[in-house]
């Protein structure tokens, strides 16, 4: 890309001129635009196209050769010499906060044991809970920024964290405070999500259901009276919580306000979906062992599916999640890296799009709308960013390549040249 700073502004193409927020400020042009909205064209294409930026929010997109006035007098102007545009990527399934390190268990995995023998034997989730205890607000907020640096420079724009590894009131606060100030600090949008019913913490043995009292009871209302999560997760398998318990968890967030979603369906089918998705849950995730016949349940609740290759991946898992089946029923799909440390310890976020490829059989059209359009609409957040479109956020990364599916395609490096995040470069340049 070549950038051309205009000394010369000419604000008269703006009546508001002055301030930044009032003038279109950068325009981004000679670009293959990969929309991800609907034109009409794969990826929603615009080729030879432009951008153009005025405060935080898109004011123009369209061909380069019809370029309005005011973006022509932009103060910021980027030549992307053919180069893709898309909107931000969204990651909208992450547990990126966490104590701990579980290669160990992954030793283990290949040396016989299964993940449920793990977690049943105390290790699993509750090892990781007994390190995120032991943990320091900065000591997580340190680890978690690490882990997020990477997926800020692979031209991520929004991330969703959940708690869940820490399992009492103070240590789940903990964890979304640490989600709260990573996104006050870092030049990423963060989403957080309460995961209070992760797994059922050894002092609780045996009394499961007394677990859910405390976060249905004393957890919720404590991270609501903090405005700490804007949605509520939880794990429904026959290692973590009943589709009951978990229904308890949802009435009392819908009572709060606040939206669901669910891990359901990861490891066997519990019908957690369904239960889901007709509490209006924004989305359900996992679902490898999803029920084709609960299949128009999702669709009828508009709930996306989020596929988590990466702990597919991890897991040796064989069963597929029905793909053709959402397709068939119109249920949008996302994609999402599950970065958590012991079924998906990834933070190669293109390899997370071609799993979903090889591993699942998205096309790589659906997989790049799998982080953009659908990841959006998984968090709530369809109208503000996941495609370009006018109005939209200015949240848009550039490529190394014109061509869309190579985001899928290569992996191992990072085609990611720059980002534009609430229309500014994140690297200042
Ligand atoms: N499903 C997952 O894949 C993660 N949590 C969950 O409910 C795994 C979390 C872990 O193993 O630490
Ligand atoms: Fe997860």
């Amino acid at each position: 890309m070549t950038e051309r700073v205009n000394a010369n502004n000419d604000t008269d193409a703006d009546a508001d001129t002055g301030s930044d927020e009032q003038t279109w400020h950068t325009v981004l042009h000679n670009a293959t635009l990969a929309t991800m909205g609907t034109n009409g064209k794969p990826y929603g294409r615009i080729d030879n196209g432009a951008i153009a930026f005025k405060g935080d929010r898109i004011a123009w997109m369209g061909n380069t050769n019809q370029m309005p006035r005011q973006a022509k007098n932009c103060e910021r102007q980027v030549d992307c010499n053919g180069k893709l545009l898309t909107p931000g990527l969204i990651d909208c399934h992450t547990h990126l906060i966490y104590g701990g390190n579980r290669a160990s268990e992954f030793e283990m995995r290949l040396n016989g044991a299964s993940y449920a023998d793990i977690a049943n034997a105390g290790g699993g989730i509750v090892s990781t809970v007994n390190a995120t205890r032991a943990a320091s607000h900065d000591a997580l907020f340190n680890t978690a920024q690490t882990r997020l640096q990477a997926f800020i420079t692979q031209g991520v724009t929004t991330v969703e964290i959940k708690s869940g590894y820490g399992l009492t009131a103070d240590d789940e606060i903990k964890m979304l405070r640490v989600a709260r100030a990573l996104g006050q600090i870092c030049p990423i949008d963060v989403v957080t999500t309460f995961l209070g019913a992760h797994a059922l913490p050894p002092e609780y043995k045996e009394r499961p259901d007394d677990y859910i009292s405390l976060v249905c009871n004393d957890m919720l209302p404590a991270v609501a009276a903090e405005n700490l999560a804007d949605a509520v997760d939880a794990f429904c398998e026959s290692i973590a919580f009943s589709t009951a318990q978990v229904e308890r968890v949802f009435e009392a967030a819908t009572r709060l306000g606040l939206p669901v979603k669910l891990h359901a369906e990861q490891l066997s089918n519990l019908q957690g979906a369904a239960m889901a998705a007709r509490h209006k849950a924004l989305s359900v995730d996992h679902l490898e062992y999803l029920a084709k016949s609960d299949v128009p349940t999702l669709a009828e609740n508009s709930t996306v599916a989020v596929l988590l290759p990466g702990a597919f991946y991890y897991l040796h898992e064989t069963q597929l999640p029905p793909v053709q089946a959402l397709r068939d029923h119109h249920v949008a799909i996302a994609l999402a890296s599950d970065h958590n440390p012991g079924s998906s310890p990834i933070t190669s976020f293109s390899l997370v799009l071609n799993m979903g490829c090889v591993l699942f059989g998205l096309t790589p059209e659906e997989a790049l709308a799998g982080v953009t359009r659908h990841a959006a609409t998984a968090l709530g957040l369809q109208n503000d960013v996941g495609t370009l479109e006018t109005g939209k956020r200015a949240n848009v990364t550039l490529w190394d390549t014109d061509d869309p599916a190579n985001l899928s395609y290569s992996i191992g490096g990072n085609l990611c040249v720059a980002t534009y995040y609430n229309g500014r470069s994140r690297t200042g340049d």
